[in-house]
Parts: C-alpha cells; sequence; structure tokens
C-alpha cells in the first residue's frame, strides 16, 4: 500500500488520518445493501453500537460531522429560532453559516471561560417571549473544544448548562466530535457527556481514523426525522456499508489509542513553550489539539508554516495562531522532528 505524504510530519488535523489495514479489509468484507431502503445491515449495526456506547434510543450515520450538526440543529428548532452557542464554537465558526442557511434560526454566541460558557448568562440571554425577538429553543455544546486548543469543558459545568436547558424547556445539542479525547483527559464515561445533550454528534473521521463519517445519535423519534433531513440534504447514501465497516473497527479497537494522541500533544506542547516567539502555557493542553499565539521578529506565520514545511513538518494557521493537531499517523518520531524544526528556526534567532 503506498503512504501518500509519507515523506511528512502531518498535524494540520486528526482528519488526515488513513484507514488502518483492518479498516481496509473491513471495507472489502463489508456485507452491504441499499441503505435508503434499509437494507444494509453493516450501517445498521454501526448505527446500533454507536447509540449503545452513548446511551441513547437511536443512531444516524451521516456522511459529516458538518451534517450531523447541521441536521442536529434543524430538528431541534423551527424558523424564527435562536441558538444559545458558544462565541468559538465549530457548528457557529466553521461550518458554512449552516444555522442560517439549512434551520433559518440565527446563533446567539456567548463568551465562555475555555468552552465554558457561565450559565448564569445562558440562562440571561434565553429570550422572554416577545413578537419582536426570537424564540429560543436550543443550546449547544461542543467537548473537547476545538478552538481552544482542545480543552476539555468540565462536566460540571455542562450540568449546570444542562439544568438551565431543563428549566426553560430548551433542548441541548452536543458536538462531540472529538469526545472520546475528553473522555481521555478527564477520566470520565463518555455516557456521562452523552446524558447532557438531548443529541450528540460524534466523529469516526478525526482521530479513530475511519476515512468518512461521523453518528448523530438521540432519542428514536428525533432520528427518524433527522433520516428525512439527512436525505432532504442528499446525504442519503446507497451501498455504503462499505464506509460504516471501517467505522466500526474503529469503534472496536481505534478508542482507547487516542490518549497517546492527547500525551503526545502534551510533550509537544512543553518542548516548545519557552521557545521565543510561542505564546503557549502547556498546562492549558487537555487532549490532542495545540493551538499557540505566534509573535516572532524574523516570521509571520505563513512564512514560518512554509519553513516548517521544508522541515517536512505540517501545520495549520488559526484564528489564534497556528495549529498542531496529534493523531494516530504522528508517532514520537514526528514528535522530535516538530521539536527540532522549532528550535532550529526560532531558538537561536
Ligand atoms: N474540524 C476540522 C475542520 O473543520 C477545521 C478540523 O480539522 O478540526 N465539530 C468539530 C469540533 C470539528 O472540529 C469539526 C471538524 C466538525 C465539527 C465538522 O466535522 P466534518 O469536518 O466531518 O464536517
Amino acid at each position: 500500500m503506498s503512504d501518500y505524504m509519507a515523506e511528512f510530519s502531518d498535524f494540520r488535523s486528526d482528519t488526515v488520518t488513513r484507514p488502518t489495514k483492518k479498516m481496509r479489509k473491513a471495507m472489502a468484507e463489508a456485507v452491504v445493501g441499499d441503505d435508503v431502503l434499509g437494507d444494509d445491515p453493516t450501517v445498521q449495526r454501526l448505527e446500533t453500537m454507536a447509540a449503545e456506547i452513548m446511551g441513547k434510543e437511536a443512531g444516524l450515520y451521516v456522511p459529516s460531522g458538518t451534517m450531523a450538526n447541521s441536521i442536529a440543529i434543524k430538528g431541534w428548532t423551527s424558523e424564527l429560532d435562536e441558538v444559545i452557542v458558544e462565541s468559538r464554537a465549530h457548528l457557529y465558526n466553521m461550518e458554512s453559516t449552516h444555522m442560517t442557511f439549512i434551520a433559518r434560526v440565527t446563533p446567539r454566541p456567548l463568551s465562555s471561560d475555555r468552552g465554558a460558557m457561565d450559565p448564569e448568562e445562558v440562562e440571561r440571554n434565553i429570550r422572554k417571549p416577545s413578537v419582536h425577538i426570537p424564540r429560543t429553543s436550543l443550546i449547544c455544546v461542543e467537548n473537547s473544544h476545538n478552538n481552544w486548543s482542545g480543552a476539555v469543558v468540565p462536566l460540571e459545568n455542562l450540568k449546570s448548562v444542562r439544568a438551565v436547558a431543563d428549566k426553560h424547556g430548551l433542548k441541548v445539542h452536543f458536538d462531540g466530535a472529538r469526545i472520546f479525547n475528553a473522555c481521555h483527559a478527564s477520566g470520565i464515561p463518555v455516557k456521562e457527556y452523552a446524558k447532557i445533550g438531548d443529541s450528540l454528534m460524534f466523529c469516526l473521521s478525526k482521530g479513530l481514523s475511519a476515512p468518512v463519517g461521523s453518528l448523530l445519535v438521540g432519542p428514536k423519534d428525533f432520528i427518524e426525522y433527522s433520516r428525512r433531513v439527512r436525505k432532504a440534504l442528499g446525504g442519503g447514501m446507497r451501498q455504503v456499508g462499505v464506509l460504516a465497516a471501517p467505522g466500526i473497527v474503529a469503534l472496536n479497537e481505534m478508542i482507547d489509542r487516542l490518549k497517546e494522541d492527547n500525551d503526545r500533544a502534551k510533550r509537544l506542547a512543553s518542548a516548545i513553550a519557552d521557545i521565543p516567539g510561542i505564546r503557549l502555557d502547556p498546562a492549558k493542553i487537555d487532549t490532542n489539539i495545540i493551538i499557540f499565539g505566534f509573535d516572532h521578529p524574523k516570521f509571520f506565520i505563513p512564512e514560518f508554516l512554509a519553513k516548517l514545511k521544508e522541515h517536512a513538518v505540517l501545520a495549520l494557521a488559526t484564528t489564534g495562531g497556528i495549529r498542531f493537531v496529534t493523531h494516530k499517523d504522528v508517532g514520537d518520531k514526528d514528535i522530535d522532528r516538530a521539536i527540532h524544526a522549532f528550535q532550529k528556526l526560532l531558538a537561536q534567532s
């Protein structure tokens, strides 16, 4: 099997992970049927597994995390509604405004402490019924929190937000794209987090290393409706068991190893934090995402990323500076290579 991009240490995202040999074998051997007609046993198995792992009634396999989030928001809201979101949330900032485009609702972004919204502020921002203003119907939370450098949002905070939602009869949708990274970091079982959301989505195609797909889980009637929305968005897929099969391998075999990714991110962060030009507190690296501020007399961010690439190290520019993400396809040698490149490019200047 050719290893495309093997010459690079690719820290751009955990979405770059390639499927394992076992996943490829599972794809080749998958029993499939037309999933739109309800005939694909492999997809059904994956959806049932996901629902069981999260302690929910039902699951839906969708092509992407973005589609899962957009379907959930559509499912829990009506036009003219408003959704409370954390201001750096992925589904608010990086999903091409599906909230307004598909669900036709408006976001109400709130500030936070590393992804943890203040429950009192959440409550203050719930709209009072009035003909002039939208109706608040949904709160969205995210954990681990991508744009807060993979921060783990404390369970107690999420419970307080959930309590506010219950008091006001609102729904909660949980973007758990990297929920298992959060579980490793906090030691909290995934079902405890999943209880916070009426619905939850998580990604197979990130650290879990499956090639495609995410799962949306929640109550049976909500998932039935979500299946219709998925179809309307063009996300009904036919013999898609070939894609679900590696997802099953991912759930069986790839969750435990995510701890390694969290540990490697800590090692990288600690090694580079004191290098001139880097603004980073390694104590704040909870999971597999490192976002650091960059302010160096010699380079602007794009030039520095180009220099890193010359050292075969790939990373991305992001709003907060530069992002490195650890995953299955970057091992200890890649971390060493990155540290060496940082030292060579920045330390002696
Ligand atoms: N995140 C991707 C990019 O979109 C930036 C990444 O490389 O981190 N929720 C969260 C928290 C995410 O980080 C992502 C993807 C999504 C949702 C969307 O998932 P996909 O890419 O499958 O649509």
